[in-house]
C-alpha cells in the first residue's frame, strides 16, 4: 500500500485529461466558462472541483472513529471563480433548480451567517466560506482577515441528497475556491479535509469525517482506506484482480433524503444514540472517555480505546488487523450482555443508565441538536458500529490478501456487503423499502454484494458485480425497479439513475483554458 504523506498539497492541473478518465467533459466546461462570461462579462480565473464519494464499507461509523473504505467517483462539483470587487458572494448555478443567490459579505471581517434552519444550497456554500475564513486567521493572527467578493457558476454532477457526498464535494470545492482567491495558493490535503469536517456542523449536522477525505484524498483507479485515528489517514489501495474483473453499479433510489431536514429522526439522532451507547458503556465499566464527539460526549471508539487501557493495559490500537478484530469482537459481546433492553430505552431509562437525571441527560445529549424518537436504540446502534467496525477489517483483509480464486473473492467482499446491508436495515433503520427491493433484485441478478451506501434512509446503493454481469444487473434494476416504481421515467433518467463511475481524482484547482 502506498502511505499518502500528511504534507501532500491539493494539486493545480491545466488539463481536463488529468482528471477525467470516463465522459469526456470539454463541452461541459465550455458550457460553465460560457454562463460565467454570459453573467459576469469575462472569463473565470480558475476553478475548483471536488468529487462525490461511494462508500463501499464502513456505514455509520465514521462519527464513532471507526475507519471506512469509500473511493471518490467521477462525478463532482465545479466552480467557476473570480475575484470580484465588490464585498458579494454571487452564485448562480447551471442547474436552474438552483436560483442564484447573492451573499453580502460583512465589511469588518465577520464570518458569513450561517442560518440552521435553511439548507438552501447557497448555506452549503457558505460553510466552507466559514472555515476557509477562519484558516485565513488562523494563518494571520495579527490580523483580522476580510475575505474577497467573489463571482461565481457553480456545476455539479453529483445527484444530491442521494448517498453520494454532494454536500461534502461542494463544501470542499467552496473552501478550496475561498482559500485560493484569497491569496492561499497551496494547501496541504489533510488541512483542507480537516476545515471541510467540521465545516457541515454550522448547518446542524454532525457529520463524520468520510465524505470530506474521500473527495479531498480521491485517486484513480484506488478506493481509500480512512483512518480518523490516531491522525486522520487516507491510505489508497487497489482492488484485487480477477477474471471477470471486479466492477461497482451504482443505483440511485432516487428516494430524496435531505439529511438536513430529517436529522432530528434520522443522521442526527444516530449520533445522538451511539454516544449515548459509549457513555452507558463508560459508567458500567468505570472508565473515563475523551469527550471528542460531534455533540461533545464520548464515542464508540473512546469507550473500546478505554476499556482495554483498563482491563489489560493495553495501549491505544493502531488500526491493526488481529489486534482490531480481538477487540471489535469482544466490544460486540459486551454490548450484547450489557444492553438488556433490546428494543430501546425510553428517557428514563437511559437516564438510569448512566446514572444521570433527565434534566442531566437533555443537557447532555438530547438537547445539542433537535431529535425526536419513540425509544433511543443503544444496544441496535452499538452493536451495528462495533460489527460494522470489523466487517470493515475484513474487507480491508480481503482486498489486501485475495484469495487466490476469483469466485471467493466475490463471494468474501460480496457477503460482508451484504451482512452490511442487513445491520443497516434491521439494526441502524437507515435503510428503506425502494432500497431493499433494489438489492434484492440486484442479488438476484448477478451481484455478489448489495448494500445501501451512504447516510441512506433513501439514495443510492453499491452492487459488487463481476464485469460482464454489468449490463444484466443495470437491464434488470431498469426493468424491475424504475419501470415499476417510476413508470413516467424516460430512458435517460433511468440512465443517469445508474452511475457507473471509476474511481476519480480528488479535489483540485483547474486552470487550464
Ligand atoms: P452522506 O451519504 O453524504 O449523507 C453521511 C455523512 C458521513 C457518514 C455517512 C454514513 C455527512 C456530510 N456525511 O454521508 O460522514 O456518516 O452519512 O456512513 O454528513
Ligand atoms: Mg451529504
Amino acid at each position: 500500500m502506498t502511505v499518502v504523506t500528511t504534507d501532500e498539497n491539493v494539486p493545480e492541473v491545466t488539463s481536463l485529461d488529468e482528471i477525467y478518465s470516463t465522459v469526456d467533459q470539454r463541452a461541459r466546461y465550455q458550457a460553465i466558462t460560457d454562463t460565467f462570461v454570459e453573467k459576469y462579462g469575462s472569463e473565470p480565473e480558475f476553478m475548483s472541483r471536488s468529487p462525490g464519494r461511494v462508500n463501499l464499507i464502513g456505514e455509520h461509523i465514521d462519527y464513532c472513529f471507526f475507519s471506512v473504505l469509500p473511493m471518490a467517483i467521477e462525478s463532482d462539483i465545479v466552480i467557476a471563480v473570480r475575484k470580484s470587487n465588490s464585498h458579494l458572494l454571487r452564485l448562480i448555478n447551471t442547474d436552474a433548480e438552483f436560483s442564484p443567490s447573492t451573499v453580502e459579505l460583512s465589511t469588518a471581517g465577520d464570518y458569513v451567517e450561517i442560518d440552521k434552519t435553511n439548507s438552501d444550497w447557497a448555506s452549503y456554500f457558505k460553510c466552507g466560506h466559514l472555515v476557509a475564513h477562519e484558516y485565513l486567521n488562523q494563518v494571520n493572527p495579527s490580523s483580522k482577515i476580510i475575505p474577497v467578493g467573489m463571482d461565481m457558476v457553480v456545476d455539479g454532477t453529483v445527484p444530491a441528497a442521494s448517498g453520494l457526498s454532494s454536500s461534502a464535494a461542494f463544501i470542499c470545492a467552496a473552501a478550496l475556491a475561498t482559500l485560493r482567491v484569497n491569496g492561499v495558493s497551496s494547501i496541504s490535503k489533510r488541512q483542507l479535509t480537516s476545515m471541510a469536517i467540521v465545516s457541515e456542523r454550522h448547518l446542524g449536522v454532525f457529520s463524520g469525517g468520510m465524505d470530506q477525505s474521500a473527495s479531498v484524498y480521491g485517486k484513480p483507479d484506488h478506493a481509500l482506506y480512512v483512518q480518523f485515528m490516531p491522525k486522520l489517514k487516507c491510505t489508497p489501495f487497489k482492488f484485487p484482480s480477477s477474471s471477470p474483473p471486479l466492477s461497482f453499479v451504482i443505483a440511485n433510489s432516487l428516494v430524496h433524503s435531505n439529511k438536513h431536514d430529517t436529522a432530528p429522526t434520522n443522521y442526527n439522532l444516530r449520533v445522538v444514540e451511539v454516544s449515548l451507547a459509549a457513555e452507558v458503556l463508560a459508567h458500567k465499566f468505570e472508565v473515563e472517555i475523551p469527550q471528542d464527539s460531534g455533540i461533545g460526549t464520548g464515542t464508540l471508539r473512546g469507550f473500546l480505546e478505554a476499556f482495554f487501557k483498563k482491563t489489560e493495559g493495553a495501549p491505544p490500537w493502531d488500526g491493526e488487523v488481529v489486534e482490531g478484530t480481538r477487540r471489535l469482537k469482544k466490544m460486540a459481546q459486551l454490548v450484547r450482555e450489557v444492553f438488556t433492553k433490546k428494543d430501546g430505552y425510553t428517557k428514563e431509562e437511559a437516564a438510569i443508565e448512566l446514572g444521570i437525571s433527565e434534566q442531566e441527560l437533555y443537557e447532555k445529549f438530547l438537547g445539542k441538536t433537535p431529535v425526536r424518537f419513540e425509544k433511543l436504540q443503544i444496544y441496535a446502534r452499538a452493536l451495528h458500529v462495533y460489527e460494522e467496525a470489523l466487517r470493515v477489517l475484513q474487507y480491508l483483509t480481503t482486498m489486501l490478501h485475495p484469495p487466490s480464486d476469483s469466485a471467493s473473492i466475490f463471494s468474501s467482499l460480496g457477503s460482508l456487503m451484504d451482512q452490511s446491508h442487513s445491520s443497516l436495515d434491521s439494526l441502524f433503520n437507515s435503510s428503506c423499502p425502494e432500497l431493499n427491493t433494489i438489492c434484492k433484485i440486484a442479488r438476484a441478478n448477478g451481484s455478489a454484494g448489495s448494500r445501501v451506501t451512504g447516510a441512506g434512509f433513501g439514495g443510492c446503493s453499491v452492487h459488487l458485480v463481476p464485469l460482464d454481469k454489468a449490463e444484466q444487473l443495470k437491464s434488470a434494476l431498469k426493468e424491475q425497479y424504475y419501470k415499476v416504481q417510476f413508470p413516467g421515467l424516460s430512458d435517460e433518467q433511468i440512465e443517469q439513475a445508474l452511475v457507473v463511475s471509476k474511481p476519480g481524482i480528488g479535489s483540485l484547482v483547474y486552470t487550464g483554458g
